[in-house]
């Protein structure tokens, strides 16, 4: 669970319930409940009197500062004639109640999961107001981050608007530059989307897929074990690493790797090793996925995970230009490329790696991690 380091809330108190002059089942209409989002976004649906239903806010600041919010202050305004507060969503208990409000992982969803808030005992306000100006803020790097979720009950026929405002809403730098200020989105910032839904919370929200497979290394020098695999959007900006440990068997390891929760998108995922050529592939998710992935000692020209002569021949081979390792496999070419000058294959590369395999001058200076 994350270290929030400064928590500011909002005076929680749980309003009593709205007394109505008529009880919900003298009402045998339906309402009419429209929830709107920041920038106008809305969502229609008619509920029967006495019916349930959780108004969902999303918010996608993955624009600005990696998604990474470091305050906010902001509010949903109900009409108190046709709705009451239900119950608010614990994530702790993936239940319905008004929750711990000292946790800031049940409040907003710091990583993946829904939040709650408070009613501010203001009939017709839901009212939540935090701030954590770490570097890490509130996690807001997805179309599916839950803003807010808060399950209403229909006490009368009507119309319903469901509002959110916002007064504060800032990235967790260290002066908390605001995206939005005294209610008002600040120039640069109209990319902020703050999606909205209506339905009934049967399963958990989906807040992206698993992206997993093998990567396949081999062994160089004694502790130098660790596989670093990075994950880097190209149309979002969502990065994450994972590190993973190499058993070997033989000289070889396919050791598993995943990145949970990723939002769909397209990624370079690049992988690394202490002596082996770092590789980046090209990865689209939009579902859970699978990515086998190789990488090669330093030396390596064909590939087969062993630098001896064959690979000093092929690296020659190149030089002489009796074969082209660009055509045949840009990744060959760079692990051949042992030498500088960098990117270039000469004689310098097929000596180098002819020393290595002769074990007169060691490719691998990585020796323990
Ligand atoms: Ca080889
Ligand atoms: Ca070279």
């Amino acid at each position: 669970m994350r270290k929030v380091l400064s928590v500011l809330l909002a005076i929680l108190i749980i309003a009593s319930v709205t007394v109505v002059s008529f009880s919900a089942a003298d009402d045998t209409g339906a309402a009419t409940v429209t929830l709107k989002g920041l920038q106008g976004e809305t969502v229609t649906q008619t509920y029967a009197v006495g019916e349930t239903f959780t108004a969902y806010t999303y918010m996608n600041a993955a624009d600005y500062n990696e998604g990474r919010i470091g305050a906010l202050d902001g509010s949903l305004k109900y009409p108190t004639d046709v709705l009451e507060i239900a119950e608010t969503y614990n994530t702790d208990t993936e239940d319905y109640d008004y929750g711990l409000m000292d946790d800031m992982d049940t409040v907003f969803p710091i990583i993946s999961k829904a939040s709650i808030i408070g009613n501010a005992g203001t009939p017709g306000l839901v009212y939540y107001n935090a701030s954590t100006p770490a570097k890490t803020g509130f996690l807001f790097n997805a179309d599916t981050c839950v803003l807010s979720m808060v399950r209403f009950k229909v006490i009368a026929s009507g119309t319903a608007t469901i509002e959110n405002t916002m007064k504060t809403l800032a990235v967790s730098d260290s002066t908390l530059t605001k995206i939005i200020s005294k209610g008002v989105i600040r120039p640069g910032y109209e990319n902020l989307t703050t999606p909205v839904a209506l339905s009934e919370p049967t399963t958990p929200v989906v807040t992206g897929y698993t992206l997993s497979g093998t990567a396949t290394n081999y062994k160089t020098n004694a502790g130098v074990d660790d596989v670093t695999l990075k994950l880097t959007g190209t149309d979002n900006n969502y990065t994450d690493t994972v590190t993973v440990t190499a058993s070997y068997s033989g000289i070889s390891a396919k050791t598993a790797y995943a990145f949970e929760n990723v939002p769909a998108g397209e990624y370079t995922l690049s992988v690394e090793k202490g002596n082996h050529v770092t590789r980046e592939y090209t990865v689209a998710v939009s579902a859970d996925t699978t990515q086998d992935v190789k990488i090669c000692p330093i030396g390596d020209a064909d590939n087969n995970g062993r630098v001896n002569s064959a690979d000093a021949k092929r690296a020659s081979q190149h030089a002489n230009g009796q074969i082209d390792l660009k055509t045949i496999d840009p990744y060959q070419f760079a692990c051949a490329d042992a030498a500088t000058p960098k990117n270039r294959i000469n004689s310098a590369d097929a000596k180098a790696i002819s020393q290595h395999a002769n074990a007169q001058k060691s490719l691998w200076t990585v020796t323990a991690e």
